[in-house]
């Protein structure tokens, strides 16, 4: 990549001088690593933004013991699970596992998380990877309600749900008929029902056509992609919508009433020449209540052996607009990322392989679903050069909007409502409000609030894919880095890396009042829990054998338990400590179990008991003096 490094250099010498007139100690301190991209420099803070710059730095520090006043919920790229970080410290406070095992909770594990994971008849997981790029949560009111958070795993078609109040994944769903599912998005309200005004729906885009049903046809011109909806409370697939072109990010209305997919294979593709082979691409805008009363009216079919109904969105069956279900709005060549803006009017689609953003006026395209706009083109409001590789975009709520140039390098912050005057002729409308550059090439980005009505302008953080030189070598796996950048001022203020694991895509920043977590679980939540150290023992049913057991600091209830070579045992453990934070481990050596209960917690496993001995069946999680002797036998009889 250093030769687009170096185009990237070129472009930000003619496009930031302003920057490169303040240009000193940055430069001094970068100077001899690999040509181009060490020569960035931070953009240095104007003299009369010093103060300001001080505070935002001061911000982001944190003194000893003083809490974060945002949560930050991170997709975990690789390692399928959601982080939640603390803002503006940036430091990690959890990872909730979702699609991938994880050896701390025993994720994967237990009968409890493998039944939410899925398992082959052999009892195993059916997938044990995973790669997650969306987080976004529940609203109300346009604003988050600390109900969900869902986030995908593009591999396996999976859609993963976590409750708020325990920050724990409760339920996975994977999409019929599509491949590379990727952007998702909650709607904010019902598009018909005005007394609904929080999310019921969750909107899910496939990036890969394949043949429907999937024969495993070669001619790629069959291939066709899906349009998801999945229902937020029963996580079942409601409906599809076949398409032309391609999904990649997915935004939604605050009314309700659109919900939008950016396409950058319009082309339909199979080799990358041919997906970039169109000047314009699309922004495809879905029309929520027509397609459920389509599908009401019946008027769907069904692919393969899913029994979901799919309404036809192509553009041979759309072209009426007063019944289409679709509308494809053009937008410069392969696109990435849509956003809504937090005044409800915009969403923005950034050009990628235009250096362009395109903003689209959502009245507008309801007056064309209405039969009023002759040109559907015609909302488009603004279209707007920003500089080279534009991904994803962010608000401040100040009409300001904050858009990641992937090959610059750079944040450029942009007024969207001087773009849509520039637009409209007014040439001399200065819409490019501030740029800095970033380390380095970003691909996500998100502020404080962003995605809500309460947008508030405090906080950016940007996703940046490679970290190079900005921290210790440790071969050649580099870190990504988060950067954090304070944006309460008219300059962008750069307060801190956070060094992330790999890949980490998209993420959201919000107050942390909005969420209410639970410190203790409630014995009632779990059917099988052992409410009463007396229940505990062991239950034989011929080869079947299930042990109850409590977990009170420092002992299990039962101090041995004999079971004999191949069974199949099923333990029960329930935590009976009330305690907040007083969490106990479970493993059994050589038996591959490890799992952890937290206080009123209830959790299970399986396994046939096939090697005969004694086994040492001992708390991992260190919960009093005594965390070492507490301990079980296991004892398999010959
Ligand atoms: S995609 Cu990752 S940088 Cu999957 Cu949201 Cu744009
Ligand atoms: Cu219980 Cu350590
Ligand atoms: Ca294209």
């Amino acid at each position: 990549s250093n030769d687009q490094d170096r185009a990237a250099w070129g472009r930000r010498k003619f496009l930031n001088t302003a920057a490169l007139a303040g240009l000193s100690i940055g430069a001094v301190a970068c100077t001899d690593k690999s040509a181009g991209t060490a020569a960035t420099p931070a953009a240095p803070a104007a003299p009369a933004d010093a103060a300001h710059a001080a505070s935002g730095a001061a911000a982001g520090h944190l003194k000893p013991g003083e809490l974060d006043t945002y949560y930050g919920l991170w997709s975990g790229g690789h390692t399928g699970d959601m982080r939640v970080l603390g803002m503006p410290s940036g430091r990690e406070l959890l990872r909730i596992p979702c699609f991938v095992p994880d050896a701390l909770v025993g994720w994967g594990i237990t009968n409890e998380s493998k039944a939410i994971m899925g398992t082959k008849a052999d009892g195993s997981l059916r997938y044990t990877v995973a790669d997650t790029h969306h987080t976004h949560a529940s609203y109300k009111d346009g604003n988050y309600d600390g109900r969900y958070a869902w986030i995908n795993d593009k591999i396996n078609s999976r859609l993963a749900r976590i409750r708020l109040d325990y920050f724990v994944c409760d339920k996975i769903t994977q999409l019929p008929n599509v491949q590379g599912f990727h952007g998702i998005f909650p709607d904010k309200a019902d598009p018909v029902d005005p007394a609904i005004n929080y999310t019921t729906r969750v909107f899910c885009g496939a990036e890969f056509s394949i043949p429907l049903p999937n024969t495993g046809t070669e001619d790629s011109s069959k291939y066709r992609s899906m349009f998801t909806c999945v229902d937020a409370e029963s996580m079942e697939v409601r409906w599809q919508v076949l398409i032309d072109g391609n999904c990649d990010l997915t935004a939604t209305s605050y009314d309700g009433k659109l919900a939008a997919t950016n396409q950058y294979n319009i082309e339909m593709g199979a080799k990358y020449e041919d997906m970039m082979s169109a000047e314009r691409d699309a922004c495809l805008f879905f029309n929520i209540a027509r397609i459920e009363e389509a599908v009401k009216a019946g008027k769907f079919k069904t692919v393969g052996t899913s029994k979901v109904p799919v309404v036809d969105g192509t553009h041979e069956a759309n072209k009426d607009p007063k019944t289409a279900l679709t509308a494809y709005v053009s937008v410069p060549k392969n696109p990435h990322g849509v956003n809504a803006s937090p005044d409800g009017k915009y969403f923005i689609c950034a050009g990628k392989l235009s250096p362009t953003a395109t903003v689209i006026e959502l009245s507008k395209v309801l007056e064309w679903f209405d039969g009023k706009l002759e040109k559907l083109d015609d909302a488009i409001v603004a279209e707007v050069e920003l500089g080279l590789g534009p991904l994803h975009t962010a608000f401040d709520g100040r009409g300001n909007a904050y858009t990641t140039l992937f090959l610059d390098s750079q944040v450029v912050k942009w007024n969207v409502d001087a773009a849509i005057k520039f637009h409209a002729g007014d040439k001399a409308a200065k819409y490019v409000v501030d740029r800095i550059d970033v380390h380095y090439q970003p691909g996500h980005i998100n502020a404080s609030q962003s995605e809500t009505k309460a947008a508030d302008g405090k906080y950016l953080a940007v996703g940046c894919k490679f970290s190079k030189d900005r921290f210790l070598p440790v071969g050649p796996l580099h870190a990504e880095n988060e950067q954090l950048i304070d944006i309460s001022g008219e300059k962008m203020v750069l307060m801190g890396d956070h060094p992330v694991r790999g890949e980490p895509h998209d993420f959201i920043i919000f107050k942390r009042d909005l969420v209410k977590p639970k410190q203790v679980y409630s014995l009632d939540d779990f059917p099988n829990a052992v409410k009463d150290p007396k229940e505990s023992g062991v239950f034989r049913n011929g080869k079947k054998v299930t042990v109850k057991m409590t977990s009170q600091a420092p002992a299990f209830s039962l101090r041995e338990f004999k079971v004999k070579k191949g069974d199949e045992v099923t333990l029960i453990l329930t935590n009976l400590d009330k305690i907040e934070d007083l969490t106990h481990g479970f493993a059994i050596p050589n038996y591959n179990v490890n799992f952890i209960v937290n206080p009123q917690e209830t959790a299970s496993v399986t396994f046939i008991a096939d090697q005969p001995g004694v086994f040492w069946c001992y708390c991992t999680h260190f919960c009093h003096a005594l965390h070492l002797e507490m301990r079980s036998r296991m004892i398999v009889e010959a």
